[in-house]
C-alpha cells in the first residue's frame, strides 16, 4: 500500500538504481575529474546514462519529483554527480521554460547529451540576494539594428568561465529594479565575453563572467524583453526543492555513516549507541531528516500538480533541509570524532559540501522572506 507520505515502489527501485548508478559508475568519473574544474567525462557520461534525459523529457514538462529523487539518490552516493547533474538543470531550464522552439532545437539536444555545459549567471558583485539590483547592462547596439551589447560583471556562476552555454539577466531599457530585467542566451564563446575560476571550500567548478560589449539579438532572448526577473524566480521555483533535495542525500549519507559507527565503535564497555547521549543524537537526525524528505517531496509534488504557493512551499523545503542537512553532518561529524575531519573522510567532504546550500540560490534568510511575504498575500 503506498500512502500519500511514501514514494511508490517503483520511484524506491529507481533511487535504488541511480545509487547503484553513481556508486559503480559516476565516482570513478567524480575522483578522476580536477577540483575546481568542469568534469565533462562526468557530464558526458550523465548524458549517456540517460539521466540528462530524464530531467529534461523529450516529451511533457520537466517533473520536479524526479529531478528531486535524481539530486537526493546521486547526493547519497557521489556529490561530484549530483552537483553536475543540477547545473546542467540550472543552466538549461530557462531554455525549456522560456525558450523558442529554435533555442530549444539548437541547445537541448546537447545539453541532454552532457555534451554542452549549461549555466545560470544571476549574481553580481552587489547583487546577490537582492537579485533585482543586478546591474549587467544591456545597450541598444550602437551600430543599429535589433540587438543590444552586454557590459559588466556576473560572479559566483557555477560552470563559468568554462560553460559553452548561459542563461544570463541583464538590464535593458529604464524599468527599475525587477521590471528591466531580461534574460539572454549567450554562448559561452561570445566575442568580448571572459572570466576566471574562483576557489571555494568545496571545490566547484565556480567562476565570474565579464562582458565587454557581447553582442546579443532579438533571437537570444529568452521569453520577451523585461521579462528576465520571471524567468529566474519562475526557474528557482522548480530548482529550490530540488535544493532540499542535495541536501537530504547528504544527510542521510552522513547519517547512514553515524548509525554504523555507534553500532560499531566500543567506548566505555560498549557500542557507542548504548550511550543514551548518542542514541538521542541518532534519533533526532532521523527524525529532522525524514521532515526535510517529507517536505521536499510534498513541495515537489505540489510543483507537479501545478498547486498555488509554490514559491512559498520551495522556499519551504530549501530552507528546512539545507538547515537540518547541515545539523546532520556538524553531529555526524561530532559522533566520529576526530576521524571524520581527516582529509578524505566521507564526513570531511559533506561537511564543506553542506555548507553553499544555504546560501546559493537564495540564502535561508531569503526563503523566510519569501514565505513571510506569501503569510501576508
Ligand atoms: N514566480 C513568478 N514571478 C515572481 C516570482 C515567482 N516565484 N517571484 C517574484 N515574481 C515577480 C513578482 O510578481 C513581481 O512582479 P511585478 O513587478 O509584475 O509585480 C516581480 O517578480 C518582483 O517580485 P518581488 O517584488 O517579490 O521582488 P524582490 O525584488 O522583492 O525580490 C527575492 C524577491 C528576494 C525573492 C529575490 O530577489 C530573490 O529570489 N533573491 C535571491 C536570489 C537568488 O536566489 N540568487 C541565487 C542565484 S542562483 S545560485
Amino acid at each position: 500500500m503506498v500512502t500519500p507520505f511514501a514514494l511508490d515502489p517503483q520511484q524506491r527501485a529507481w533511487c535504488d538504481g541511480l545509487r547503484t548508478l553513481a556508486a559503480e559508475r559516476l565516482r570513478t568519473l567524480a575522483a578522476a575529474g580536477e577540483p575546481g574544474r568542469v568534469n565533462r567525462p562526468l557530464v558526458a557520461a550523465l548524458g549517456e546514462l540517460g539521466l540528462l534525459a530524464r530531467l529534461f523529457p523529450a516529451e511533457g514538462p520537466v517533473c520536479a519529483m524526479d529531478l528531486c529523487l535524481l539530486r537526493e539518490s546521486l547526493a547519497r552516493e557521489c556529490t561530484e554527480a549530483e552537483t553536475a547533474l543540477a547545473l546542467q538543470g540550472l543552466g538549461a531550464y530557462p531554455v525549456v521554460q522560456s525558450g523558442s522552439a529554435r533555442q530549444r532545437a539548437r541547445w537541448m539536444p546537447e545539453v541532454v547529451a552532457g555534451r554542452a555545459v549549461a549555466a545560470f549567471a544571476l549574481s553580481e558583485p552587489a547583487a546577490g540576494s537582492d537579485a533585482a539590483a543586478l546591474e549587467l547592462c544591456a545597450e541598444p547596439d550602437p551600430s543599429g539594428g535589433d540587438g543590444w551589447r552586454l557590459t559588466g560583471e556576473k560572479t559566483w556562476i557555477s560552470n563559468a568561465p568554462e560553460a559553452d552555454v548561459y542563461t544570463v539577466f541583464a538590464r535593458t531599457g529604464q524599468a527599475p529594479g525587477s521590471r528591466g530585467v531580461t534574460a539572454f542566451l549567450v554562448p559561452g564563446d561570445s566575442a568580448g565575453l571572459s572570466g576566471r575560476r574562483l576557489d571555494m571550500l568545496s571545490p566547484h567548478p565556480i567562476g565570474t563572467l565579464a562582458f565587454d560589449g557581447v553582442p546579443v539579438g532579438a533571437g537570444d532572448v529568452l521569453g520577451v524583453p523585461g521579462g528576465g526577473f520571471r524567468v529566474a524566480m519562475r526557474t528557482l521555483d522548480l530548482f529550490r526543492p530540488s535544493v532540499g533535495a542535495f541536501a537530504v542525500g547528504m544527510a542521510r549519507a552522513a547519517l547512514a555513516a553515524a548509525v554504523a559507527h555507534g553500532g560499531e565503535r566500543q567506548a566505555f564497555g560498549g557500542p557507542l549507541k548504548d550511550l543514551q547521549a548518542v542514541s538521542h543524537q541518532l534519533a533526532e537526525m532521523a527524525t529532522r531528516t525524514e521532515a526535510a524528505a517529507l517536505l521536499v517531496y510534498a513541495a515537489a509534488a505540489a510543483y507537479d500538480a501545478g498547486e498555488p504557493g509554490i514559491a512559498a512551499r520551495s522556499a519551504m523545503a530549501k530552507l528546512f533541509a539545507t538547515e537540518t542537512a547541515q545539523y546532520v553532518v556538524d553531529a555526524a561529524v561530532q559522533l566520529h570524532g576526530a576521524r571524520a575531519l581527516r582529509r578524505g573522510h566521507l564526513l570531511e567532504h559533506l561537511y564543506r559540501e553542506v555548507r553553499a546550500p544555504r546560501i546559493y540560490e537564495g540564502a535561508s534568510e531569503v526563503q523566510r522572506t519569501i514565505i513571510a511575504k506569501e503569510l501576508y498575500r
